[in-house]
């Protein structure tokens, strides 16, 4: 939906025009996956889909919350009443920055709000982190906060964790609030540093397709939690700070000190070897070798799937059928349990791909597929 529709519906429902209107994109990972709370590398990009809000300043203490995805009347929060996993609704991402805002100092004393979202849920495209973020930058905007980007994206992962109670890291809030247009961003999730790179499959006759499986998934659950509480025993038994120190050519050695922790290995060996495809991917599309990023994509699933075993048989229909069809490369991408997997083709592979991917579905008698083209899009932004 579109700033003025957003806007027209905050002064139906609140009677007066907001102070502006916002949003903030999903995402897409395109490689390093389950490295960002191992102090990894990441490369996201944003979507077009985004969640708009349009919202205005209260002085009294009350936060009322509006979604278009949600029947029925503005939803009302006393800031003073808002404590950590108290809510399990939809509201919980939205007055979770409320809250985080306001226990890091800043004066937030309300606020009207209406959304409007285009990003799927649950499909591993981060319609969570674009809520979070599009709340972060209204207010910080409204309110003069003067808070960097990555400070709104550190405060936003702080609601999901504490507030919300999902122990995700930080790469989808970085994503949705630092991205550019026609760019991914290489992203070191230790101390946040960022580079551009430009990203235009396009102008090279490519194509990037999502395959939503529509298996829906969510963080909260406790798988995600017992492959992070993995990752921080493998680098404890190893005697480091994060498995981001265990370099590239000491892995072996780094795996054979873990002796039978069999699943801590497997933990160790796919975040080592996934921030090193997040490495050589960056440098081939510095050396402007972009096709040669499919088969590094490849084998980011299978150690997705093998290693961390977070794939599901949807997804792997996905990758399987893609290549089969002449793809470049294709992974899942996000948390994993379900949600997308991405697929690099030629763009004049694509009416093929799309249609035997939804053959193998229909075969396997899966749901449907929801199949799209990501476009590197703007990161969050203010619209009016
Ligand atoms: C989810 C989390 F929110 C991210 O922080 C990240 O860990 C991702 O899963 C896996 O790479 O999207």
């Amino acid at each position: 939906m579109g700033a003025q529709q957003v806007a027209e519906r905050f002064a139906e429902l609140y009677g007066a025009a907001p102070e502006g209107v916002w949003a903030a994109p999903g995402r897409v990972n395109l490689i390093g996956e389950h490295t960002d709370y191992n102090d990894g590398f990441v490369m996201p990009f944003a979507l077009p889909h985004r969640t708009t809000a349009a919202v205005s300043r209260r002085t009294d203490g009350i936060l009322r919350l509006h979604s278009a995805d949600v029947d029925g009347e503005p939803v009302e929060l006393r800031l003073d009443g808002l404590a950590p996993q108290t809510d399990t609704d939809w509201t919980a991402y939205p007055a979770g920055v409320v809250w985080a805002l306001r226990e890091a100092g800043h004066g937030v004393t309300g606020a009207d709000v209406h959304l409007s979202a285009t990003v799927p849920t649950g499909a591993g495209l981060s319609s969570s982190a674009a809520l979070e973020v599009v709340i972060a930058l209204a207010l910080n905007d409204l309110y003069g906060l003067g808070l960097q980007r990555w400070r709104l994206a550190r405060l936003c992962q702080r609601a999901e964790n504490v507030y919300v109670g999902a122990p995700t890291g930080i790469m989808d809030q970085t994503a949705s609030a630092c991205c550019q247009e026609g760019h991914a961003l290489f992203l070191d999730t230790r101390d946040l540093s960022q580079q551009q790179i430009p990203f235009d499959l396009a102008a090279e006759g490519l194509r990037l397709l999502v395959v939503d499986t529509q298996v829906k998934h969510a963080h909260s659950g406790g798988e995600y939690g017992k492959r992070r509480a993995g990752c921080e025993k493998g680098a404890a038994l190893l005697g480091v700070d994060a498995l981001r120190d265990i370099p590239y050519d000491g892995l072996d050695a780094a795996l054979a000190g873990l002796g039978d922790e069999e699943e801590v290995v497997r933990l160790v060996r796919h975040v080592v070897t996934e921030d090193h495809r997040v490495e050589r991917v960056v440098g081939l599309l510095r050396a402007g070798e972009t096709r040669a990023i499919g088969p590094v994509l490849t084998e980011g699933h299978a150690s997705l799937r093998d290693d961390f075993r977070i794939s599901c048989p949807e997804l792997d229909l996905v990758v399987d059928t893609a290549l089969a069809t002449g793809a470049l490369g294709a992974r899942m991408t996000g948390g994993g349990f379900g949600g997308s997997a991405i697929v690099l083709a030629e763009a004049t592979d694509v009416d093929t791909l799309t249609k035997a991917t939804e053959e193998a579905f229909a075969a396997a008698a899966f749901t449907p597929p929801r199949i799209f083209e990501a476009v590197p899009s703007a990161g969050a932004r203010r619209l009016a």
